[in-house]
């Protein structure tokens, strides 16, 4: 089976490509990457069924070849951390809206089966009493320029399904961790400071609440949609993880010998989503999907054990990702 991941260099993509080659021996594949700053060719495993290519996915030159030889694309690559996109919104719109119609209409003219990876951002938010959670039917209600532009191109992919018959499922995620994740998002930033003796930065009072899956847990349910799933359907993928940011934060510090205290309140990121949380039943019950980390301590324990070994995959990221927050001002 030859397998196109776009965004393969990227945090979930490349754990992504590590499980298909430890789970799927017949898989080859081939990782389109532009190795923008969240993407890196180390973070993928050497190996002679993995091919890197760097490119654009709005490149349609580049994409029609490589989708040519597909037997199915996996698509992850977005610009996908909310403060840029607040930021600078335009990369967010050329990636996630231009890039997914530039591969929509090569897997429609070479029939190939494509898979969507998407975000429960799209959703908007809940309140944090709300004993709703979000499943397929809630209607899309984005806050941030990087959400708008995640729901944008799954309207793209449910228009290609249905006007030009393209073979697509989407699957909306919550909030990943797990090894290889950039240090410019919530986890690694946190771990990384305390390596690095800055105290962590919570945003706020620290009470939104985000639902935290390991990135394995993902990876497993989009293999599981690739396999199972119903074309033209939309899966959403959580693991009842659901945390506010300051017990995580706190967590963190327990974890690496530090006082729960010893962090800092910053200022808050405009418009902040309050609360997310996914109602995955229907992947668990049509599927049969369930998910294999149960235990975030523990995966959280072991994410800090990546960062602490691996300070050389992180160390070039670091100083770059905190002179952006420097000028945010968080
Ligand atoms: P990431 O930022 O770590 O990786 C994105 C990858 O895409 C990078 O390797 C980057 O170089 C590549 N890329 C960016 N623009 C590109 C372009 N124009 N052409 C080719 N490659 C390009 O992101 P991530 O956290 O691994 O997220 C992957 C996907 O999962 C995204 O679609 C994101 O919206 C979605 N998602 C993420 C989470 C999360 O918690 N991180 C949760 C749900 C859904
Ligand atoms: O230093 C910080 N302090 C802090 O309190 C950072 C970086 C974040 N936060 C808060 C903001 C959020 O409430 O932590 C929470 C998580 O922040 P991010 O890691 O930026 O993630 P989030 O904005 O929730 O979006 C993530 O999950 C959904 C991913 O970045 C998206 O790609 C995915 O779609």
């Amino acid at each position: 089976m030859k397998v196109l991941v776009t965004g393969g260099a990227g945090f979930i993509g490349s754990n992504f490509v590590r499980l298909t080659l430890d789970e799927r021996p017949d898989a080859e594949v081939t990782v389109l990457d532009a190795l923008t700053y969240a993407g890196s060719a180390a973070s993928l495993p050497a190996s002679d069924r993995v091919r890197l290519v760097e490119g654009n996915i709005a490149d349609a030159e580049v994409v029609d070849d490589l989708v040519r030889e597909a037997d199915v694309v996996v698509h992850f690559a977005a610009e996908s951390h909310n403060d840029n996109s607040l930021d600078n919104p335009w990369p967010f719109v050329q990636t996630n809206l231009v890039g997914t119609f530039t591969l929509l209409e090569s897997v429609r003219r070479h029939g190939t089966r494509f898979h969507h990876i998407s975000t429960d951002e799209v959703y908007g938010d809940l309140e944090l009493d709300d004993p709703a959670k979000f499943t397929p039917d809630t209607p899309y209600n984005p806050s941030s320029p990087y959400s708008a532009t995640k729901a944008g191109s799954d309207l793209l992919v449910r228009a290609w399904v249905r006007s030009f018959g393209v073979e697509a499922t989407i699957s909306n995620c919550s909030n990943n961790y797990g090894p290889l994740q950039h240090v410019e998002k919530f986890i690694p930033r946190q771990i990384t400071n305390v390596l690095g003796g800055v105290r962590p930065k919570l945003y706020g009072a620290g009470l939104n609440v985000r639902d935290w899956i390991h990135v394995d847990d993902h990876n497993s349910a989009v293999w599981t949609i690739i396999d199972t799933g119903k074309i033209g359907e939309t899966y959403l993928i959580g693991a009842d993880g659901e945390l506010d940011n300051k017990t995580v934060i706190e967590m963190i510090l327990a974890g690496m010998g530090e006082p729960a205290d010893a962090y800092d309140h910053v200022s808050d990121r405009p418009g902040h989503d309050m609360r997310y949380a996914i109602d995955a039943s229907k992947l668990r019950t049509e599927l049969g999907w369930e998910p294999r980390f149960r235990d975030f301590a523990a995966g959280l324990a072991d994410t800090i054990a990546w960062y602490r070994a691996n300070e050389p995959w992180w160390r070039a990221q670091k100083a770059a990702a905190e002179a952006k927050y420097a000028k945010l001002g968080r």
